[in-house]
């Protein structure tokens, strides 16, 4: 792992309906994320928040399904002239949600440096909606397909160059709650995922030893991008879009674990964190804690 860390807060919620998610930021720099990695003797660089402009109104874009459209990619441009600018110092961007479709801008801005990123998307969803897809209209269920170049033009352009990455790069995990048109693009994209029912059969242990596997011999990069709504709601009660039957807390550290054993993940983001709905920033102190395992906290 690069020693030199770059926080970026991203205060969004305009990629779905349930206002809080914005204090996402707020919330984890509460929960000492900044104390946490400095003591694993990290260089950390708080960069402070991205100004999103809200909007008068919440509505769906003229002619789109497309909630906050414009406000939307205007964040996520501006998200990815940050990301990129921290990847061309060499430092790692460690970005906090903010709704999921901040991916959107974070993978803009790091996917350019890389022939072949990796994207590991730890989520109880698989984010691959389109404007035609999505049953919401929401963005933030949007961003994985959009990075694929597949959506509208005013996000798939953002940053200037598209695809941002392969199908063949990404990694699914934990998913439960898919739409029809994204299985139908998983199946037609072969894009590997590990529902929870595999991960019910395999153990996380071997999922994750064949997702580092299958990353390794094929990227020059990984970028983490972790949904708190891939834990059970036991777990993270604070997120807007709860799946009971999810990850543990303990499965989702081993997870991270094995990452920072890797030594593979060159950017990550934990979004989706809505203190609102949480309890006592619980969310948000266990996405502080999923932080560390991920940068190297070991128990012994
Ligand atoms: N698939 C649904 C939709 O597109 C729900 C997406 C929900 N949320 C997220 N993303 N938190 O992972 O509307
Ligand atoms: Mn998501
Ligand atoms: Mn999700
Ligand atoms: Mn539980």
């Amino acid at each position: 792992m690069k020693k030199d860390i770059s926080l970026i807060g991203v205060p969004m919620d305009l990629g779905q309906n349930r206002r809080g998610v914005d204090m996402g930021p707020s919330a984890m720099r509460y929960a000492g994320v900044v104390e946490r990695l400095e003591a694993l003797h990290y260089e950390l660089d708080d960069l402070g928040d991205i100004d999103i402009s809200r909007p008068d109104r919440y509505r769906k874009d003229d002619g789109t399904n497309l909630r906050n459209l414009l406000e939307v990619a205007e964040a996520n441009a501006k998200l990815a002239e940050v990301v990129d600018e921290v990847v061309r110092e060499d430092k790692f961007p460690l970005v906090l949600g903010g709704d999921h479709s901040i991916a959107i801008g974070t993978l803009a801005g790091v996917a350019k440096h890389y022939q072949n990123l990796g994207v590991i998307w730890y989520d109880a969803h698989a984010d691959l909606n389109t404007g035609e897809t999505s049953p919401s209209g929401n963005i933030h269920g949007m961003p994985l397909a959009v990075s694929l170049g597949i959506g509208h033009e005013k996000l798939t352009g953002i940053g200037g160059y598209e695809p941002k990455i392969r199908p063949e790069n990404i990694v699914i995990i934990g998913a439960r709650s898919l739409d029809e048109g994204e299985k139908k693009l998983i199946r037609e994209k072969g894009i590997k995922i590990y529902t929870m029912h595999e991960i019910d059969r395999l153990g996380m242990s071997t999922v994750m030893e064949e997702t580092i596997h299958y990353l390794q011999k094929q990227t020059d990069g990984v970028h983490l991008s972790l949904d708190l709504d891939g834990l059970d709601p036991h777990d993270a009660p604070g997120v807007g879009t709860p799946v009971i039957g999810g990850l543990s807390y303990r499965e989702s550290h081993l997870a991270m674990e094995m990452l920072a054993e890797a030594n593979i993940v060159t950017s990550a983001e934990f979004v989706e964190v809505n203190p609102i709905l949480d309890e006592k920033n619980k969310t948000a102190s266990i996405a502080v804690g999923l932080m560390g395992s991920l940068f190297g906290e070991k128990l012994l």
